[in-house]
């Protein structure tokens, strides 16, 4: 029987490899791999929650069902307040910063953002989900943690993550050492080192977009479209269009197969639709780290100043040629 090295202990045995060494980033990180399993538990049986839920929709236990986007909001945070490691949260579900005020936390090092469920809307449709998370050291020194520290740069980050929820459940990461991928094994209830050291092709035939909204794009991304779908038996177009809309799902197929994924400014919405802090920052940094690129169109993602907690921006990331490529078609209408 092969043995495969859990999450647990290959946190463990690289923990040396972390620049403070000292223990917490690696509990911080084993606290988010326990929310996300539970959080699996519950995402696998949501189609069952209108056959077992009453229909006021209370449970068993009489507690109220909740959306499974509130409820993996609680359970990341939940696990973040009883590790202790954490002082304060960004949440895609919470408009404002969540502090962590409790005895153990007041002198936690770190700063989490997180998207808890992004694409839910897949949710009824059977899609996968995932969850996206980013970690920074705490900037301040003492006192109650403020929006501040939240507000980094991405290239500060210290460890940024996915977990999809897919046919199979994994969770990626990336604490600036490459990227390693963990499967979830249902029947022992961990994650096993399933992907080490993870690499995206350098180029790929396969380009993710949102075409419904094209007659709103930039006129740039509008002639990149037009490249992929050009015959040319030298680079293998017209190239494969694959969108699920949940962008972990999107940027998870295109880790292994190669490919780019797009979400452009539109005429509608100038800085596009995802969020900087919990989805692009920390999505960039595991491209990055295996080997791709990640834009906004006007530079790095990683390099973003930003402002504001829920701000948005472009993102253009993937395999390293086609983002290139990309940017060609960029600078030519600039
Ligand atoms: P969400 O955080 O509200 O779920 O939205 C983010 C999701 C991404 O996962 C996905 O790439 C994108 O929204 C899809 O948006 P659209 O339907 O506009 O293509
Ligand atoms: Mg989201």
């Amino acid at each position: 029987m092969r043995s495969f090295l859990t999450l647990g202990q290959f946190i463990i045995e690289n923990q040396k490899d972390f620049p403070y060494a000292k223990g917490e980033l690696s509990r911080l990180l084993r606290d988010i791999g326990i929310a996300a399993k539970l959080v699996n538990r519950e995402v696998n049986k949501a189609g069952l929650v209108d056959i077992l839920g009453s229909a006021d929709a209370t449970n068993v236990q009489g507690e109220e069902q909740k959306k499974l986007d509130v409820y993996a909001d609680e359970q990341f945070i939940q696990a973040l307040r009883s590790g202790g490691e954490c002082c304060i949260v960004a949440s895609e579900e919470h408009e404002d910063i969540v502090c962590i005020d409790s005895h153990i936390s007041s002198t936690a090092k770190y700063v989490v953002c997180i998207d808890p469920l992004d694409g839910s809307s897949n949710i009824d449709v059977n899609v996968s989900v995932g969850t996206i998370f980013s970690i920074y050291r705490r900037i301040s020194v003492d006192g109650k943690a403020t929006l501040d520290d939240v507000l980094q740069q991405g290239d500060r980050q210290v460890a940024a993550g996915y977990v999809i929820y897919g046919s199979s459940t994994m969770l990626v990461y990336t604490t600036g050492k490459g990227v390693n991928g963990f499967t979830l094994d249902p029947s022992i209830g961990e994650f096993c080192l399933s992907h080490p050291n993870m690499k995206i092709p350098e180029s790929g035939q396969i380009y993710s977009i949102n075409e419904g909204n094209y007659i709103k794009f930039p006129q740039a991304v509008k002639n990149y479209i037009k490249y992929c779908q050009e015959e040319d038996s030298a680079s293998n177009r017209p190239y494969t269009s694959r969108y699920i809309g949940s962008m972990v799902a999107d940027i998870h197929r295109n880790m292994l197969l190669g490919g780019i994924f797009l979400y452009p400014s539109t005429s509608s919405y100038s800085k596009g639709k995802l969020r900087l802090m919990y989805e692009c920052n920390p999505i960039a940094w595991i491209i990055e780290q295996a080997g791709g690129k990640a834009i906004s169109g006007e530079g790095r993602i990683l390099d973003i100043k930003p402002e504001t907690l829920h701000q948005r921006t472009p993102a253009f990331l993937g395999s390293k040629a086609m983002v290139e490529k990309l940017e060609e078609f960029i600078a030519a209408t600039n």
